[in-house]
């Protein structure tokens, strides 16, 4: 795994956590995220301060104890939530994340659609937390970073 810490940012319900337990090893089912939740390796966030811009401030503070942003976006949305260039304003190697691609209503070409327009430094990988696909395509990506 990656050596660097990496802040998880999406969506209320968009995988962000379950992603989490499934690259860093959790235990058991994932609860609703009320707080800032800090790891070893990981930063998760709650749906919330993407969704409310009250919250931006803080997503932008705690970002500077990160090296690595992942911006999830959950394939079954047909909305996102992030504005235009978001990723772009955050001085870190970005990654964005299409989520829940096992799903039968998953679109990830429309959620991958949504996270281009997020000024990324780096790629966009679609996975599945629940079937391990694309896993090891990102866990490669946050090694090489
Ligand atoms: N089908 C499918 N469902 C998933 C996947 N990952 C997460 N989910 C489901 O999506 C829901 C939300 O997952 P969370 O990981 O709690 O989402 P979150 O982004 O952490 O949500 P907040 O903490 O509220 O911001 C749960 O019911 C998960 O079981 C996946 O890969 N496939
Ligand atoms: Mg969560």
């Amino acid at each position: 795994m990656s050596k660097h810490r990496v802040m998880v940012v999406g969506a209320v319900g968009s995988g962000k956590s379950t992603l989490i337990s499934a690259l860093y090893g959790g235990r058991g089912e994932v609860k609703k995220t009320q707080a800032l939740n800090y790891n070893a390796g990981s930063i998760d966030t709650p749906g919330e301060y993407m969704e409310n811009p009250f919250f931006y401030r803080a997503l932008f503070a705690t970002s500077l104890e990160a090296e690595i942003l992942l911006f999830v976006q959950d394939a079954t949305r047909t909305q996102s939530v992030f504005p235009p260039g978001f990723a772009g304003a955050f001085s870190r190697r970005t990654i964005g994340v299409v989520t829940k691609t096992d799903h039968p209503e998953a679109d990830p070409e429309r959620a991958r659609g949504f996270l281009k327009s997020l000024g990324l430094s780096g790629p966009v990988v679609a996975v599945s937390a629940y079937t391990g696909d694309g896993m090891d395509e990102l866990k490669k990506l946050l090694t090489q970073f």
